[in-house]
């Protein structure tokens, strides 16, 4: 069975890792964060990703996968390292140059090596070809390179690594199928082939589409608070079009992901991605309309001395990820401006910028509600009962919970005059 070197033990790295070595292959896992190598090793894995933890375990049991701090020989290198933003907005290769460098010295004749981590289309034939190529071996001459990028939502990893279908750019066609053959081994879905500068593009495509349309829904958001109209019926009523499906609105776009990747596209084509560019900027811009949204609402309401209570401070739903969270983002500005700011994340359990409370303590006596991120422990709230714990009764819900369970239109007029004053 083939022996595959992964550098890079993230969000992709890992699961990658433990998904391999429980298809039985002879697993190094390479980080250079010696907390997490030894963690791993006492499989002390990370609770929130379902399943992943006691694949770990088993994984690590079974012999076939050893986290270590430096590559060793195998017949396959796979490069899952991050590849942030720089200041400029450009794709920092600084991680994936060293990664593909650590290998350089146990690189043989007949390996294969995978670049897994999101980066700008040519990073694989303009950058990691030549570094690979420094010790001699040529690249269609012993040597195989392939671009196969990760297409998973955290929270749901491992399922997506085994149901989703799979792109696979290689260098040259030998690359692509070698490389098909390790992603067989537990991908469920289809594998397509095709060359490795267009699965690059492929890859950031996917998460500017994603942003161009919550950046649509952002903008009508806006729209609508301007007109006085309920966004979420509004969309709802729209998404009733066959070939309508508006995605949610909320506090912006966070992660290192969606709110990353459109960035490579500009970076590449700065006059041409004009959408993608306006696009991240409405996204970016929503922390800041949620604020000024809040202060509005208090001033209208003539509260002296406000006190904000804010549900959720991550990125997302389901997450501890606090990465370019807008809604921690909110909670900082609210604070800077003098506010007293109440926040709870049921999700957050050391955090040492500003206190968190429970939800109990963090409605009580408070004047306006910002609901942030819509956890699944804020769904079951009982928003009359809350009401009750508060002392002013504004309400901010900018994902639109407690709305979204039950349709927002109605059949008749009569009954909108009824529709809560959210
Ligand atoms: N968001 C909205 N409205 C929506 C959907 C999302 O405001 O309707 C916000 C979220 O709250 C969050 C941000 O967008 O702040 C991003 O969340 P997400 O769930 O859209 O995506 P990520 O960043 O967690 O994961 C994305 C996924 N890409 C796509 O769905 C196209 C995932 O499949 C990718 O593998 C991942 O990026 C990645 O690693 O690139």
């Amino acid at each position: 069975m083939k022996k595959v070197c992964i550098i890079g033990l993230g969000y992709i790295g890992l699961p990658t890792a433990c998904i391999l070595s429980s298809k039985g292959f002879k697993v190094v896992g390479v980080d250079i964060n010696q907390k997490l190598v030894e963690g791993l090793s006492e499989a002390n894995i990370d609770p929130l990703e379902p399943g992943l933890a006691d694949l770990a375990n088993s994984a690590i049991k079974s012999g076939n996968f050893v986290p270590q701090l430096s590559p060793e020989e195998a017949d396959v290198f796979m490069i899952c390292v991050p590849t942030p933003p720089t200041e400029e907005n450009k794709a920092d290769l600084s991680y994936v140059k060293t990664a593909v460098k650590s290998a350089l010295p146990y690189l043989r004749r007949g390996n294969l090596v995978i670049l897994e981590s999101t980066v700008p289309p040519g990073t694989t034939k303009e950058i990691v070809k030549p570094i690979l190529e420094k010790n001699g071996l040529k690249i269609g001459n012993g040597l195989c390179l392939a671009y196969c990028p990760e297409r998973v939502l955290p929270g749901n990893i491992l399922k997506e690594l085994a149901e989703n279908d799979r792109i696979i750019g290689g260098i040259d066609a030998e690359s692509a199928e070698l490389a098909k053959e390790i992603y067989q081994s537990f991908v469920e879905g289809e594998i397509c082939l095709t060359d490795a500068t267009t699965a690059e593009m492929a890859k950031l495509v996917e998460n500017s589409f994603r942003d161009v349309n919550i950046a649509f829904a952002n903008e009508l958001s806006r729209v609508c608070d301007k007109l006085n109209l309920k966004i979420w019926e509004v969309i709802e009523l729209a998404n009733k079009h066959p070939r309508v499906s508006i995605l949610k609105p909320g506090p912006g776009v966070g992660g290192h992901c969606v709110a990353v990747d459109p960035f490579f596209i500009v970076e590449k084509a700065p006059g041409e991605a004009k959408l993608i560019k306006t696009a991240r900027g409405v996204n970016d811009s929503m922390p800041d309309y949620i604020v000024e949204k809040v202060e509005r609402a208090v001033k209208q309401a003539q509260i002296k001395t406000p006190i904000i209570a804010c549900l959720g401070i991550t990125y997302k739903a389901g997450t501890d990820d606090l990465r370019g969270s807008p809604a921690l983002s909110i909670v900082r500005r609210l604070r800077e401006k003098g506010y007293t700011v109440r926040a709870c994340d049921p999700y957050i359990k050391d955090f040492a910028e500003f206190p968190l409370f429970s939800i109990e303590e963090t409605v009580k006596g408070a004047d306006c509600l910002v609901l942030l991120v819509d956890h699944q422990e804020f769904k079951g709230i009982n928003l009359d009962a809350l009401l009750k714990k508060m002392r002013g009764s504004l309400i901010i819900n900018t994902r639109g919970m407690w709305l979204c369970n039950e349709p927002t239109y109605h059949k008749s007029l009569e009954d909108k005059r009824h529709l809560p004053g959210l």
